[in-house]
């Protein structure tokens, strides 16, 4: 009965309710685009911009009309680059709760990009239907608990505290995979539900998030769908000068790129040209 769904259930086009949003959603065969919603004043590339509620959904309208097939809202920054400030829970909560809801009711799958158990559950409860963790469920304790409970699908992206240059950040990458991927089957979270990110520009230098988009293929030994989030990333600064609103086409060739070594899903702000792009290359890939 609708009326007695966990509103972060989707039902599917016969009207029974889906527990199983990834595979539906990786069951289309084209690279899927997550579009960024950030309802903070200090995220890196566009902090302050969508904080308004009204903003916040006028821009998740405007994605979803563009073609994004996920939907990630965060409320807290995560800034890749160090000066994040905590936002504490009430404050996150604050942020997400007049937006969460209106834009689950779009009918695009939501993530939530939040490091905190506590708002990820009640994200889940109130439209949310995947939790996307920048700390792998290695940061909060008790998130790998609240993923498993609800039965949804989980991001695990890869972090360090400090970026060091001297190590092998493919090695390293790896190693915090299957750490989290412990974590997740002990907290009984279906390997189903679970999707790898490199976490392009967390904890890494320049070089390293661009090794970790020309060697993505070493990770797809995991067997698991791979995101990639290199939009308006700095490392595009460092081939090409440029402020984060005008890397756009440094964007685009590092999303294309990464598809092309088996990103399945890529993490963007700017949804129409990435959904262009994407297209046009497909239809290149298939006029060989
Ligand atoms: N990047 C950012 C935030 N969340 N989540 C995943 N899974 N992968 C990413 O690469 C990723 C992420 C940083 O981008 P943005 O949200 O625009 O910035 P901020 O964290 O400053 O809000």
């Amino acid at each position: 009965m609708a009326a007695n769904l966990n509103p972060g259930t989707r039902l599917l086009a016969n009207g029974a309710p889906s527990t199983d949003v990834l595979a539906e959603l990786l069951a289309t065969p084209h690279p899927l685009v997550m579009g960024v919603v950030n309802v903070t004043p200090d995220s890196f590339s566009d902090g302050g911009r969508f904080l308004d509620p009204q903003a916040a959904i006028a821009q998740a309208r405007r994605l979803a009309a563009e073609g994004a097939d996920i939907l990630d809202i965060g409320a807290e920054s995560t800034r890749p680059y160090g000066g994040a400030l905590p936002v504490p829970r009430e404050e996150e909560h604050a942020r997400l709760a007049p937006v969460l809801p209106a834009v689950a009711a779009l009918g695009i799958p939501v993530s939530v990009d939040t490091l905190k158990a506590d708002i990820a559950a009640w994200a889940l409860d109130n439209g949310a239907a995947i939790v996307n963790d920048v700390w792998g469920l290695q940061g909060d304790p008790d998130m790998a608990g609240v993923v498993a409970a609800a039965g949804a699908p989980v991001i695990i992206m890869h972090n360090r505290h400090s970026a060091d240059p001297v190590i092998d950040i493919i090695a390293d990458v790896t190693a915090f995979f299957t750490r989290s991927l412990d974590i997740a089957a002990r907290a009984g979270i279906a390997r189903k539900n679970i999707v790898l990110d490199p976490g392009i520009g967390f904890g890494k230098t320049q070089e390293q998030s661009m090794r970790c988009i020309a060697r993505l293929d070493a990770f797809r030994a995991f067997g698991l769908p791979l995101l990639v989030g290199a939009s308006r990333k700095r490392f595009i600064s460092t081939v090409s000068p440029s402020a984060p609103a005008e890397r756009l086409g440094g964007s685009l060739a590092a999303h294309l790129l990464a598809v092309e070594h088996g990103a399945r899903i890529v993490r963007v702000h700017d949804v129409a040209p990435t959904v262009q792009a994407l297209a046009v290359a497909a239809a290149i890939g298939r006029a060989r």
